[in-house]
């Protein structure tokens, strides 16, 4: 069986991808979708994904989009290691940290958006203060969020969905040139890109990268 993911070496929805399919120990297959040259609305992709939007896995003539849905798919599918908790209270946690990054931070703040402000009449440094503002925002909240657990993970000694989701967004938080001096989320950053998955996740590591 061959997956093969549509993917960004930048793209932090699909690098939540890549960590999964590597925590999973699955082999993929990439095909690049450079997204300053458009490969988003190439037609042969919009057939596959019309949101115009990576990642998109092929598995087994099927096509998977939504990076978190995908993620629950190889949850699913290949329940070892686990992305989530046992407990039901714990998994729904996890998830509602994964979805606070997903939802109510990247979306506020990738390219997309921001070029939408710029050609409504905002210039360079709102644009850049609206895109601190939603992720420093965001942080601190995530940071709360797990505020009395225990690392190294975000929900303990195991990795899940939640750092998954975290470790491309505080990469997007440097990026941008935003606040990351969250104690707690740095050093899961640091435990996290000490694992061998979230290393062959990386941006710099994937086959199509600058
Ligand atoms: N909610 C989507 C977000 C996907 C998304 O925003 N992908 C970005 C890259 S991180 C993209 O393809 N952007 C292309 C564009 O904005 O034109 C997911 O989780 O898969």
């Amino acid at each position: 069986m061959t997956l093969r993911l549509h993917t960004y070496w930048r793209s932090s929805a699909a690098w939540r991808v890549r960590t999964a399919l590597a925590l999973k120990g699955l082999e993929w297959e990439a095909v690049a979708r450079d997204l300053r040259k458009g490969g988003q609305s190439a037609p042969d992709y919009l057939a596959l994904n019309p949101q115009a939007l990576v990642p998109a896995l092929e598995v087994e003539g099927d096509v998977l989009t939504q990076s978190l849905a995908i993620c629950e798919y190889l949850e699913e599918r290949w329940p070892e290691p686990p992305l989530l908790p046992a407990d039901l209270i714990e998994r729904a946690r996890v998830r509602a940290f994964a979805l606070a990054v997903a939802c109510d931070i990247h979306p506020l703040q990738n390219l997309k958006v921001l070029r939408m402000l710029r050609a409504r009449g905002l210039d360079k440094a709102a644009v850049d203060g609206w895109a601190h503002e939603v992720i420093e925002g965001g942080l601190a909240a995530c940071a709360k969020l797990i505020e009395h657990r225990t690392g190294p993970y975000c929900f303990g000694a195991a990795v899940t969905l939640a750092d998954v989701v975290l470790i491309p967004q505080m990469a997007n938080a440097r990026r941008f040139g935003a606040r990351v001096d969250f104690p707690r989320l740095e050093a899961i950053e640091a435990a996290a890109l000490a694992h061998p998955a979230f290393v062959a996740a990386r941006p710099e590591a994937q086959v199509d990268a600058d």
